[in-house]
């Protein structure tokens, strides 16, 4: 790395991370941003730690163009023009992740997929957090990667959530155990096509050895076939079979079997977090942990204390006998379907938000006639009223709302006593706001200042 000079692209929290490490590193960086309203002086202020780091903004100058590695941040794509400039000059393009890896010490497992990242890396966080000192949990959960390089050490066990857009920039990235566990189709207008899509997700494990373990859903046809094909350990979770090796869901228990005997993990009935793909998230993570030598009895533990992730199914509150869910981590359909199923009462339901090119015929019947109202807001909002009277769903039961807090006071004159109010928009929360959390934080906000 001696004398290399890089430019980090992207002044969000990723990137605002790799210049904290680079600089720590003593390394030349240049920081910049393509959003030209991008206010400078109030960067510097509010992050004093970068010290006078170059920062450009607006169109990519060509002095910043002069360096060997690019780390990008998640969010910015590929195929970006500026980021083409700099492949044709031969600067090697990194991800966050990579760059966090290339300095950082511990032992790693990874965790990516379409829909339970969080909750299950959360989880395991949690079931590493019963057998070892130094955990640290990072990535797509919120926590930038490279802004915990200065504290590992060999003994860190780092958990890391992974999203399609940071496997895309993994080179030498390897975790101990990875898990990928499910992939449905999301972010097609980042990835254009599915397979790109699933080649990002499947680089997880690109880079393990045979000694390492992949830890993978046999329910999800993809992922099955693609086990099969691996020179890694794979390790296979079912919430629909008894599985000869791995960890299934039997009735009201989830199992592990080791080839030989068969082991009671937990009984569903003792865990805070409820339905299928959550006992698939449950699976996922004690599948890794038992690759990465965790006893059962700690497992165990971890698992029977654990609550559920803020924003995801989140019970909020209840007015007027009317509950409130906030699940703005539904930000694609068949995370919004696992919502919507999970509702045991008539739903009013509020959806809609970034156009990332999905389709919600899916989603839409999946409301199996529990969803009175429907409440869309969001640049998604014609698009999905459109699906929705094409599958049948009463035209007059669409309501179209300006904002958060006008969809939620839709729902709630309409609510009846017994009624659930459940955000879950199938769609990403950009346009209207910074991030899901800011969106979930909003409705919670709302909600509890409803008059009773
Ligand atoms: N930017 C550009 N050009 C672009 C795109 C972005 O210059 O083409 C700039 C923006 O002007 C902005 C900065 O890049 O200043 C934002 O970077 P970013 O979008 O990568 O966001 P970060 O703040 O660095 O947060 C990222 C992840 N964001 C995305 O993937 C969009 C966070 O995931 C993650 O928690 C964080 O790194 C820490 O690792 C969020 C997310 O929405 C939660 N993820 C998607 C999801 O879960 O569906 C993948």
């Amino acid at each position: 790395m001696d004398g290399k000079k890089f430019l980090v692209f992207g002044a969000g929290i990723s990137g605002v991370a790799a210049c904290g490490l680079l600089l720590e590193q003593h390394m030349d960086v240049i920081l910049y941003d393509g959003n030209p309203n991008m206010d400078v002086k109030a960067f510097r202020k509010t992050h004093p730690q970068l010290g006078e780091i170059p920062v450009f903004t607006g169109e990519l100058p060509q002095e910043a163009t002069h360096v060997d590695i690019a780390v990008l941040s998640p969010g910015v794509p590929l195929d970006l023009p500026e980021v083409e400039t700099l492949k044709k000059l031969g600067v090697l393009i990194w991800g966050e992740i990579e760059l966090a890896y290339v300095f950082g010490k511990g032992r790693i497992l990874a965790v990516t997929g379409t829909n339970g990242k969080t909750t299950t890396t959360a989880l395991l966080g949690e079931i590493m957090k019963q057998a070892y000192q130094d955990v640290r949990v990072v990535g797509n959960i919120g926590i930038p990667y490279t802004g915990i390089v200065r504290d590992t050490s060999e003994d860190t066990v780092i958990v890391a959530e992974l999203s399609s857009f940071q496997l895309e920039t993994v080179h030498c990235f390897c975790p101990e155990v990875s898990a990928i566990l499910n992939i449905t189709p999301d972010h097609l207008n980042r990835h254009h096509t599915m397979d790109n899509y699933i080649n990002a997700k499947k680089a997880i494990t690109s880079r393990q050895s045979p000694s390492q373990t992949c830890v993978l859903n046999y329910e999800d046809e993809t992922l099955r076939e693609f086990g099969a094909g691996l020179s890694v350990n794979v390790v296979y979770f079912s919430s629909s079979r008894p599985l000869e090796r791995g960890i299934y869901l039997d009735g009201e228990e989830i199992l592990y079997a080791d080839g030989r005997k068969k082991q009671l993990l937990c009984r569903t009935e003792e865990l805070n977090i409820f339905g299928v793909h959550n006992y698939e998230n449950v699976m996922a993570a004690a599948a890794m942990a038992i690759s990465f030598g965790v006893s059962i009895e700690q497992i165990h533990a971890a698992l029977i204390h654990f609550e559920a992730v803020e924003h995801r199914i989140e019970y909020v509150t209840q007015k007027r006998g009317v509950r409130f869910y906030n699940d703005s981590k539904g930000t694609n359909p068949d995370a919004a379907i696992q919502a919507v199923k999970a509702m045991k009462w008539p739903t009013l339901l509020i959806g809609g938000g970034y156009d990332k090119g999905s389709s919600y015929e899916n989603w839409i019947q999946a409301f199996g006639g529990k969803v009175k109202k429907l409440a869309l807001l969001g640049a998604t909002r014609e698009k999905i009223a459109e699906t929705a009277r094409m599958c049948g769903f009463p035209n007059e039961d669409i309501l179209f709302a300006e904002s958060l807090e006008e969809a939620v006071q839709v729902c709630y004159e309409n609510a009846k006593e017994g009624d659930a109010v459940l955000l879950s928009p199938a769609c990403a929360s950009w346009g209207m706001f910074r991030n899901y959390e800011e969106r979930g934080n909003l409705f919670k906000e709302i909600v509890r200042d409803l008059k009773e």
